[in-house]
This record gives C-alpha cells, structure tokens and sequence, in this order.
C-alpha cells in the first residue's frame, strides 16, 4: 500500500471523534486541570492561514495535556461584535447580525474540519444576548465602583467611520481602519478608570515576566510610561492660580526659559491677552489633528503662539514668557510645560525657531555635538555664578539634582514630588450600532439612571441596513422607540444613552465566561474559575500585546477586588505566533501573494498543512510559506502511516511492546523522553524533527533490522503515533487502528518512560595528570572505579605525561573523572 486517503480519513474521522466528544472538559474532575487558551476570531469570512498557524500551534500542548493525564479546558468563541459586520450590514442593506452569524458558521465548521481540540459545549459569541447581557452587568459593576464615569473630552473622531477613535487607532494622523485623515471632537464619552490600576499593572508584569514574551512584557511597561517627576507651580501675576508644569527634571528648573501649554487645553484660551487672542484663534483653526505620536515628535516642524503673558520662575524669580503649542498634550501632566531648551529637543527647537534663550543645565560629555542633552551629567549654571536664590545644585548628578530641588520646592510650597503614568483612562464610548449598548438612562431631574439589573440584557433595537450609515450620532438615538423610555427612578420621559462600548470590553472577561458559559443567573461561577483559572497558556499575535491583554488584566484585577476571583492576573503562561507571509512579504490583497487555507487544504489535507506550520521554525518566527513545502510534509505523513500496516507482532496493551531491539528500544525511549521537554517549552518542531528521526529508525528496523515482528518496531510505532496525533490527528488516528488499538489515539495515556533505557551508551571521562588534561576516555556509564583507573593508566598519553614518574594519589570519581598526582 502506498498511501492512505487524505479526505476519505478526514470524512471519516470527524463524525467519530464528535460523537465520542472526547475533549469535553468536566468541572467536576478530580485530575489536575489545565487551561489552554487561545485568542477567539473575528467572524469576517472564512478561516485564513493565521488562524490555521495559531490553532496548529495552540493544539500541540492542549492535546499533550489531555495525553499527560490532565483535565484540559480548551474553549473557543467568537469576538462578534464590531465594525466589519456592520459595514458589511451597509453594503447589503441586511442586518450586522447576518453577516456575522453566517460567518461564524463557516469558520466552526472549518475549526471542526482543522480537528482543533476544542470543548465546544462552551462555544459562545460576544454578540447574544446571553452574553452581553453579564458584559452590561460588568459595566454597572464598575460604575458602582467609580470606574466607569462620563467626561467631556476632546477625542479623535474619523470623519469617514463617524466614529470616536481611541488614540492607538490613529496611524500617521490617519484612521486605523479607513485612512481617513482624523480629526478631534468635544464629547461626552464613557470611561473606564484603568489609570487607578497603574500601578499595579505595572508591579505584577515582574511576576509575569518569566513566562511571558520580552516583547510583551516590554511593550505594557512603555504603555503605562511611570515616571517619576514633580509638579511645579509658576505664578501669573493677577491670577490666583498657579501654571502648574509636570516634570520628569525638576533640576533643569534654572534653564527653563518659557512655558509652553497645549494649544487644545481650555487654559490656553484663558491665559492668552485680549490682544493675542485672534493670533490664538487662527493657530487653533491652522493646526490640522495629529495623533499624539506626531505631535510628540522632535522631527516635526514647532508651531506656537505667545499668548502675551509672563510667569514666575519660583525658582530663580525671573519672568518668562508663555507660549501655547501644539507639541504638548492637553490631557497629559497638567497640559502645560515647563521650556527646557538644554534638555529637551522639542522645546530647543521651539526656542530656535522663535528666538528663546538657551541656557544648558546639564554638563554634557566631552564629545558631545547634539543639541538638547538629557543624559547623565553635573548640574550647571544653577544657579548662574555669583547668584544666590537659597538653592545651589552646581556639580551634583541628575539624581541628586532632582532630590534637591523637589526637597527645595517643597519647602518653599512651590512644588512637589509625583508620579506620573503615560496610561490614560479606557475610553469605550463608540457612536455604532454593532456593539453591547450601554445600560444608562439620561433623566432630567435623576441624571444618569442605570437600567435596573433585572432588566438586562438591554437588547439592540432591530436596525438594518439604511439606519446604520454614519450620521455623526450613534444610529442608536434615531431609533426613537427604542431611545425613549421612561426614567426608572422617577417616570419622566427620558432617553437611553446611544452609544455602545468598544468591543475590547467583551473580550476583557470571555475567558471566565467559557468557566460557566451557560450560567444564566451570573456572569460566571467564581468557585468554577477559581478552579480553571489562570489560563495556563495563552496563545495568540503579537498585535494583542498592549491593548486587549492589559484590559484583560484590568478586569481581572477589578473582579479580584469584588471578591469574585481568588486571583489577580488572568493568563499564567504566554506564547505569540510568528506571523505566516509569502514571498518573504505579509499577505494582501494588493500584492496578490495571499495563500488560501481552503485550497491548501483541499490540495495536501488537514494534516500536511497543520505538521508544515509546526515544523516550519519556533512558533514565534515568521513563516514565509513560499519556503515551505506542504508535499513534503504529506510524503513523511504517509511514510508514517506505512509503519503501522508492516507491524506484525499482535497488539496488546499499548505501549508495552516486551523487549525486543534494544537499539530502537532506546531510540523510541529518549524521543518520548525529550518530546516532554521539548513541547513543554513550546520547541514544537523540534520535536516534530525528533519524530521524524524515529519514523526512519524504525523503518530501517523493519526493512534491515530486527524485522517487522520485532516488539520494539510495534513499540516505536505507536509512540510515533502518539506523537503525531499532537499534530496530525488524522494520520495518527488511521495509524492508531490499524495498529488494533481502539479511538482514539488523542486520549492514550502517556507512557512512562524506563530510565533504564535512557542510560546513554557510554560517557566521556576527563583524565588529568598533575591538574592538566592529558586524555578522553570514552567509557560506560556505569564503569567500577577500579576499572576506570586501570584504563586511564593504561592510556598511552597518560604514560606519555608520566614519563616513568611514581604515581602518589590517584582520585577517581567514576564516570567522568581520574586525577593522577606524582
Ligand atoms: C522639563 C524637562 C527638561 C523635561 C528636560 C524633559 C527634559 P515622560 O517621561 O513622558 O513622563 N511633558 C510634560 N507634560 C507634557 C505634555 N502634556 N505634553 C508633552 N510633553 C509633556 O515626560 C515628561 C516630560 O515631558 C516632562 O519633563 C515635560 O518636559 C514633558 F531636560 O520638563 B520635561
Ligand atoms: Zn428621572
């Protein structure tokens, strides 16, 4: 036979494994349990060569775990709220809902053919009812406790999506989605108060940082951005407030020649003169909308206006001008900074351009050609010789220089020591129709009014189509049955709030939802995710690194605190996929080099594919497909598959072959031996090399061997089975049967390995005349010491090295040393 039938195995196979329904997790077991996660789709479409690469990898260890002996959750769902589906919705005058149900569909039976091992008794979508219902409870949850609040505020708005854009959705100036050029808008907007959590997030990434990606781990510090800094009062003359300044260098306090506010900050417009208003006016009209990255940018070309004001150094006295621009942010710090020419690039440029004095601070290194320097350095010129203002810093280090100056404007009740974070509240307002609407009534006389717990969940109304075109307003105010409805507290007519919140929110808590996904009196049951969380592995893409993973955390966090989870980081373990390209370029439509999975599949089959992405390199590598050869990995599959039909000797139990070639006995023994090591640190393909190393000993046994009746040939065959079953459960399960053995394969129990098989044949040991190494012995491991001393004064350059000298002392320490004293 020279082969077996990819699609007629895969036909066969599936409904059996279904109804056998052997991944289904039991609460309720006494094994020790383990949580594989992986991150849920969007349902735009079929399933694409990523997920193929994320769920092949994702499998190796969930389907070891189950081998291992481990009760093993390994849920999937559906992130189904969100824009594509309602742009679809427009496009085709339907309703979001239909797009997105149809598209789950088409993606579960693809999973279901891709024979992922996943519990699908705790399949859920973020879009039911049933589901939106606990993420509206959250959201009143939250806003009990004072994290979720309304402010005014100026947000990115995307004139083309009519929608609110969060700050990382903005590239370039342009929106994420649309590159439309994005714009800033007043609006009243919900928040979630991530920031009370700053800290926190921050400390427990030490705590994850073993067992999470660098990269990641990385990348969440940045994005929470602690800084240790002070506040800094100026006084305006004829004002009783002072300009406050956030600084990361109060030392630099004596080069600070100007201030500077943000142009969009309500300040602005307060402090400038009558007389340099209309100046202020036409700025704020010129400045087109930039994200923060570009503002922040030390490259990009200064604008200002003066506002025609002076404030106080309260430092040194002197007066300075106050200039608002647009390289500061309204709604980071206090919005105002103090100038810093010496020592921050963007304020030398902006004193450059409009003639501001420069005065350096920070004594710079000896080769030093830049301009603004912020290293290390002795403080100079503070103060300036010959003047005495109660503060002299002059020659201590930024350090120091910092301690003393906050000690000094403490003292003085003109400053103070702070903390800063660059994290910035969630804000999760979107004016869009496809999302969890939020369950707050706006009442005249009551202010804001939860809809009461027993009404949720609050349902979307039934829009289609037509309704759902951007206007500016959510499509939700327009549904005027829907958005009025009478105050809950005091009956008035009142109006529901329009906006729904940003899909990140459902997928901030769906992990503990698949605990108890069918609960219908809570969210999830705390005992239940007590018991399976944290997530012992979460697999997924590097573009998750910030935003949902620190959300995720967030609510853990917060649910910890309700007395709800007994722990406070949701996911133990972490790995990130490499991304699958072609042609060594991403896929796109506009390169046309993308690989359809349906094709891939329909030509080499399920198993070929999956053993090709795991094969292809660490899981956390790039994976260029043009490079790959799917063929090839269907050749060894089949290959594989032979073994198990030349096995002659009878089955019996698996795995207990009884004797037979010790040569391959071994071989078979240190492959399962290190597969554990190997898969338990995610090195996937090299165990699939290891596996292939085997597949050929064993075939040399049978053709040139101990033949196909040999114990050891069947004992190696079904480890190779066991294997590949993590990989190519398809070919695994054919080999499986016809080795006799019944379905499946996927719940054999993992041998234990003698260790007796894994003694290595023989050790190098180390022989040493007067402390110098004079030979290498290969020896067995389990050489007497009487029989080691002889062979090393046996060798002939140790005879060498003792030239007829009288040996003293010799120490051996068997196997691995002798040492030889004269
Ligand atoms: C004076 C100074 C001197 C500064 C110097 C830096 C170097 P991080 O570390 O990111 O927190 N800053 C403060 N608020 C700002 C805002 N709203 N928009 C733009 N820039 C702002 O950075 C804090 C530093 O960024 C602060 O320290 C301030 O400039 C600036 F040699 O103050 B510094
Ligand atoms: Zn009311």
């Amino acid at each position: 036979q020279v082969g077996y039938d990819v699609h007629a195995t895969e036909a066969r196979w599936q409904p059996v494994w279904e109804s056998l329904d052997q991944f289904r997790a039991d609460d309720d077991s006494a094994k020790e349990k383990r949580y594989a996660l992986t991150m849920f789709p969007y349902p735009s479409g079929d399933l694409h060569m990523g997920h193929a690469e994320v769920t092949a990898l994702h499998d190796v260890l969930a389907r070891y775990w189950w081998l291992r002996g481990y009760e093993v959750m390994n849920p999937m769902g559906w992130d189904s709220f969100g824009l594509p589906a309602e742009n679809a919705a427009i496009r085709n005058d339907e309703h979001p809902a239909t797009y997105t149900y149809a598209n789950i569909e088409t993606q579960a039976a693809s999973f279901k053919k891709y024979a992922v091992s996943f519990d699908w008794s705790r399949r859920l979508h973020t879009s039911d009812p049933e589901y939106y219902r606990w993420t509206q409870w959250l959201f009143l949850k939250f806003r009990e406790r004072g994290l979720a609040y309304q402010k005014f505020s100026p947000v990115n708005w995307c004139p083309n999506d009519q929608t609110v854009l969060a700050n990382e959705q903005v590239v370039d100036g342009k929106c994420e989605r649309c590159g439309a050029e994005v714009t800033k808008r007043e609006l009243n907007q919900w928040y979630f108060k991530i920031t009370e959590y700053a800290q926190e997030l921050l400390d427990d990434l030490d705590v994850l940082a073993p067992t999470w990606p660098d990269r990641v781990v990385t990348a969440q510090r940045n994005w929470i951005g602690r800084s240790e800094g002070a506040h800094v009062d100026f006084e305006v003359e004829g004002r009783d407030e002072p300009l406050t300044v956030y600084t990361t260098r109060p030392d630099t306090i004596f080069g600070t020649t100007f201030m500077v506010v943000a142009v969009d900050a309500a300040l602005a417009a307060e402090l400038v003169t009558e007389e340099r208003r209309p100046a202020l006016e036409a700025y704020r009209e010129e400045i087109r909308a930039a994200s923060d990255i570009e503002r922040l940018a030390t490259d990009r070309p200064k604008t200002g206006v003066d506002l025609g004001i002076t404030a106080t150094n309260p430092v040194t006295g002197e007066q300075i001008p106050v200039w608002a621009t647009d390289y500061v942010l309204a709604d980071y710090g206090t919005g105002i900074v103090m100038g810093v020419p010496g020592g921050d690039q963007r304020d030398w440029e902006f004193a450059t351009k409009f003639g501001l004095p420069i005065v350096r601070t920070t004594q710079t290194p000896a080769d030093w050609e830049g301009e603004a320097y912020n290293g290390e350095g002795a403080a100079i010129n503070s103060p300036a010789a010959g003047v005495d203002v109660g503060l002299d810093i002059n020659g201590l280090a930024v350090a120091e220089a910092k301690h003393a100056t906050i000690a000094f404007l403490e003292q003085a009740g003109t400053g103070r020591g702070t903390v800063n974070f660059r994290l910035r509240d969630w804000l999760l307002s979107r004016q869009r129709y496809w999302g969890v609407p939020i369950p707050i009534i706006h009442c005249d006389s009551c202010g804001e009014v939860p809809v009461p717990y027993d009404q949720l969940p609050l349902e979307l109304p039934e829009l289609k189509g037509a309704d759902l075109k951007p206007k500016g307003t959510s499509p939700l105010a327009a549904a005027t049955d829907w958005v009025n409805v009478d105050c809950p507290e005091c009956g008035a007519p009142a109006k529901r709030d329009s906006d729904t919140m940003d899909t990140f929110v459902d997928s901030s808590w769906y992990f503990l939802r698949y605990c108890s996904p069918n609960d219908d009196t809570r969210a999830f049951d705390p005992a239940v995710a007590n018991a399976w969380m944290p997530a012992d592995i979460y697999v997924g893409g590097v573009e998750h690194a910030v935003l949902h993973l620190l959300y995720a955390r967030f609510f853990t966090k917060v649910l910890a605190d309700m007395g709800l989870l007994e722990f406070r980081e949701p996911f133990s373990a972490q790995l990130n996929q490499g991304f699958v390209i072609n042609r060594g370029k991403k896929m796109s439509k506009s390169l046309g080099n993308g690989v359809n999975l349906g094709e891939q599949l329909a030509e080499f089959g399920v198993d070929a594919v999956r053993l090709t992405l795991v094969f292809a390199g660490p899981p956390e590598d790039d994976i260029d497909w043009a490079e790959m050869s799917p063929g090839g990995s269907l050749r060894f599959l089949q290959r594989a598959w032979r073994l198990s039909g030349d096995v002659t000797s009878p089955a019996g139990t698996p795995f207990a072959p009884g004797g037979g070639d010790l040569a391959l006995r071994k071989h078979t023994a240190r492959t399962l031996h290190d597969a554990a090591e190997l898969v338990e640190s995610f090195r996937y393909n090299v165990m699939v090399a290891r596996v292939m190393e085997l597949v050929n000993a064993t075939r040399k046994a049978i053709d040139s061997g101990a033949g196909p009746a040999d114990p050891a040939v069947r004992g190696a065959t079904e480890v190779v089975a066991m294997l590949l079953s993590l990989v190519a459960p398809y070919t695994a399960e054919e080999m499986w049967e016809r080795l006799g053995h019944q379905p499946t394969v996927a719940r054999a129990t993992w041998p234990d390995v003698d260790p007796a098989l894994l003694v290595e044949d023989s050790v190098t040991a180390v022989v040493q005349v007067q402390g110098k190494v004079r030979a290498r012995l290969e020896v067995s491991p389990d050489i007497s010491e009487a029989d080691l001393e002889a062979a090393a004064l046996a060798d002939e350059s140790v005879r060498r090295a003792l030239d007829g000298a009288e040996v003293r002392k010799v120490i051996v320490r068997a196997p691995k040393l002798v040492n030889i004293v004269v």
